[in-house]
C-alpha cells in the first residue's frame, strides 16, 4: 500500500471483505458550503450511504496523510476551518504531503486517493469543467484529466453552467470519458434537471451503471466514468432565477479579475449569496440524492 497512504479501520474492513464502499470528496464540505451545515451535510450523506448498505469513505488530506476514511472530529475539523484548509488539487498533493500539511480534496484528489484505496465508486454534487470564456483564460478543470485517466465513477448532479457545458462535454468525448445519464437523455446541469444538451447514453438501472463501469474496467481502458444523475423534482430550482443568479456571480468573478484556483470556489459562494441561500437547500437535497444512487452501483459491483 501507499506509505503516505492511511485506510480508516471501517473503510479497510469492508474493502477486505468486498463490501460495497462509496468515496465522498472534502471540498465541499471546506470550501462547497458554510459551517455548520457543511459538517451536517457531510455527515448525513455519510448516514444516508450506510443506510442504504455501503461504507462511505470520506478523502482528504490531513497533516500530510491521504486520508481514506475520516472521523467525526476530522469531518468537524475541515469544516470548521472552511476555506483555511487548502483546496487540493493534484498538482498541490506533494507540496501538501511533504510539508504535513490539510487539504481538502476536489474531484481530482479524491478520485487519486480513492484509486490508491481500491475504492471505485465516488458520489459527489458537482464536477469541474471547461469554464465559460476557456478559448481565453485556458481555464479547464484538472477534474476532467482526471476522468480521463484514473478508474473511478464519478457520480454527480451533472455540471453548474458557470462553465461552457457544451465545451465540457466536447473535452470529455476527446478524452474518451463515457458521460451517462441516469434515466435521462439530457445532461442535468446541477440545479435544474435539464440542460439542453444530451449525454452520451441513458442508463436506467443500477445495474446497467456498474455493468458498464465493470466492461471499462475488465477491457483496460483507463479513466473512469461520469454519472450524472438529475436533482430530485421537487428540489429543482426556477431555471431563469438560477441562470440569472450565475450570469452574475460570473460577471462579477470577472470584472474583479478572479483566477486560478479561487474561481470555482468564489462562484459558488456568490451564487449562494445571491440566491439567498435556497440554493443551499437544493445542494444538500442533490447530494443525498447522488450517495443514494452510489451506494446501489457499488452494491452491484460489489455482488458482480
Ligand atoms: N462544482 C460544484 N461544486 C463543487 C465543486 C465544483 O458545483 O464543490 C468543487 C469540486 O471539488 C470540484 C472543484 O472538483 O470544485 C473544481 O474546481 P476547479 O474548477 O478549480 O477545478
Ligand atoms: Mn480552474
Amino acid at each position: 500500500m501507499n506509505k503516505y497512504l492511511d485506510i480508516s479501520p471501517e473503510v479497510r474492513e469492508a474493502l477486505a471483505n468486498g463490501r460495497p464502499v462509496v468515496a465522498l470528496e472534502s471540498t465541499i464540505i471546506s470550501h462547497g458550503m458554510p459551517y455548520p451545515q457543511n459538517v451536517e451535510t457531510a455527515l448525513r450523506v455519510e448516514k444516508t450511504i450506510r443506510e442504504n448498505g455501503a461504507v462511505p469513505a470520506t478523502i482528504a488530506v490531513i497533516g500530510g496523510r491521504l486520508k481514506a476514511g475520516l472521523s467525526e472530529a476530522e469531518i468537524e475539523y475541515l469544516g470548521k476551518k472552511g476555506r483555511g484548509v487548502a483546496k487540493a488539487s493534484r498538482r498541490d498533493l506533494p507540496v501538501l504531503v511533504a510539508g504535513g500539511r490539510d487539504g481538502a480534496t476536489t474531484v481530482t484528489t479524491t478520485m487519486i486517493i480513492a484509486s490508491m484505496a481500491g475504492i471505485k465508486v465516488f458520489a459527489t454534487g458537482g464536477i469541474g469543467g471547461v469554464h465559460r470564456g476557456a478559448e481565453t483564460t485556458m481555464d479547464i478543470s484538472a477534474d476532467l484529466e482526471e476522468l480521463a485517466q484514473t478508474p473511478v465513477m464519478v457520480i454527480c448532479a451533472g455540471a453548474k453552467s458557470i462553465l461552457d457545458l457544451g465545451l465540457t462535454l466536447e473535452y470529455l468525448e476527446t478524452k474518451g470519458v463515457p458521460v451517462i445519464g441516469y434515466g435521462t437523455d439530457e445532461l442535468p446541469a446541477f440545479y435544474t434537471r435539464r440542460s439542453g444538451f444530451k449525454v452520451d447514453y441513458r442508463l436506467d438501472t443500477p445495474e446497467e451503471v456498474a455493468a458498464a463501469f465493470r466492461a471499462k474496467l475488465d477491457m483496460g481502458l483507463h479513466g473512469g466514468m461520469l454519472v450524472t444523475n438529475p436533482i430530485p423534482e421537487e428540489y429543482s430550482m426556477d431555471p431563469e432565477r438560477i441562470n440569472a443568479a450565475i450570469d452574475e456571480a460570473v460577471a462579477e468573478a470577472a470584472q474583479k479579475g478572479i483566477k486560478g484556483k479561487e474561481t470555482t470556489p468564489f462562484l459558488l459562494a456568490r451564487i449562494k449569496d445571491i440566491t439567498g441561500g435556497d440554493s443551499l437547500a437544493s445542494n444538500i437535497q442533490l447530494v443525498l440524492n447522488n450517495a443514494r444512487l452510489a451506494s446501489a452501483v457499488a452494491k452491484c459491483l460489489a455482488n458482480g
